[in-house]
């Protein structure tokens, strides 16, 4: 029986940059998934602490899968992409539990798969070295869930360290730890759960995806991440679309922000980095069009109540906003976004403090 854990994450900033090639700063959270796999007498059988029932199902690769529900894929994906690639995967018993809120943004779905990905890698003896294992968590989102997503969720949930954010280079993959901290400069995180439901979040995340890459493809170049922000403007002018271009503005203006932001950690100055994650959320609602009033609201209740800075974090069309805050103006943060949801007449947000916690770990011993 082989065990591992593999955490949700907040993204610090740099939102919808992954799949364009550029960067991103997330950080691992305390809360995610735990993954054991034993032997079995047949078949593959798959047990979640969230839901009523385990599924069995024969053992096979992606294209003769059988019709299952859709959180045993994000399991069974790994198995059925092993045996593609000629793995002879025997009968296993998988049981996964997880604490991450789903569909809050915070990356239950990585969670998932990378601790059911470590678990099997462990448990057959596989010896998968790091880029293969990350590769294969990408490739079970994207190819046996049908996810389009660029990468980081999988890429945080492996790699994170504790006290930091992961400045991960998402062409490369390579990844560098930087320095997050909070308990030093008597700063917090505080994170809304705005509880909005994702609106046509699927659609919407696909067509962002397919927008940046057509507009790659009239400027000429592999990905978004090749428009360095001094061609910027000549680069907008190039394009016909206002709606590509306003794609194209906020790419390039949130890996430079992203950069902006890792110098400042390199230099202690965490309590100057409100400002990039303030304009970042700009960006995200002015520009890539992603966030919808609930978030809006929080990220303004936020500044009101004297954060630093304020963004929402993860794919969008709800999900979850961060606040650095002093640490003595938390409650207030918290109170304030209450105070608005009520006014506007939106649900109860849920709310709570986030720090940098480490990524995938074996559960052996
Ligand atoms: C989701 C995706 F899964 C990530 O790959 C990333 O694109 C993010 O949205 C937006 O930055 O979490």
């Amino acid at each position: 029986m082989t065990s591992w854990f593999a955490p949700g994450r907040i993204n610090l900033i740099g939102e919808h940059t992954d799949y364009n090639d550029g960067f991103v700063l997330p950080f691992a959270l305390g809360v995610g998934c735990a993954a054991t796999v034993a032997d079995a007498d047949s078949e593959w059988t798959v047990r979640s602490a969230q839901e009523p029932e385990p599924v069995v199902v024969r053992r096979s690769g992606l294209s003769d899968a059988e019709d299952v529900p859709e959180w045993t894929r994000y399991v069974l994906g790994a198995l059925w992409l092993l045996t593609d690639r000629g793995v002879d995967v025997p009968p296993l018993e998988i049981t996964v539990d997880s604490d991450v809120p789903t569909g809050a943004g915070l990356s239950s779905s990585a969670a998932l798969v990378c601790s059911v990905v470590r678990a099997v890698d462990d448990h057959l003896g596989l010896g998968l070295d790091d880029d293969e294992v990350f590769a294969l968590t990408r490739d079970v989102e994207n190819d046996a869930v049908g996810a389009p997503t660029g990468g980081m969720d999988q890429l945080i949930s492996l790699r994170g360290e504790a006290g930091h954010v992961l400045l991960c280079d998402m062409r490369s993959h390579d990844t560098r730890a930087v320095p997050l901290d909070l308990a030093g400069h008597g700063l917090s995180v505080l994170v809304a759960d705005t509880k909005a439901p994702h609106r046509h979040s699927d659609g919407e995340y696909g067509a962002r995806r397919r927008g940046c890459e057509e507009a790659a493809r009239v400027l000429g170049v592999p990905a978004l991440r090749d428009v360095g922000g001094p061609d910027l403007s000549s680069a907008l002018g190039r394009l016909d679309s206002e709606e590509l271009r306003r794609y194209v503005r906020h790419v390039v203006t949130e890996d430079e922000r992203v950069l902006a932001v890792t110098r400042l950690l390199d230099e202690g100055r965490l309590p100057d980095i409100g400002q990039a994650l303030t304009a970042s959320h700009a960006s995200m609602r002015d520009d890539f069009r992603i966030t919808v009033p609930e978030v809006d609201t929080a990220v303004d209740a936020l500044l009101s109540a004297g954060a630093l800075g304020a963004r929402m974090t993860g794919g969008g069309f709800g999900g979850c906003v961060i606040g650095l805050l002093p640490e003595d103006d938390v409650d207030a943060g918290g109170d304030a976004v209450r105070r608005a949801f009520a006014d506007a007449g939106f649900g109860e947000p849920s709310l709570f403090t986030a720090t940098a916690e480490a990524g995938a770990r074996s559960l052996a011993g």
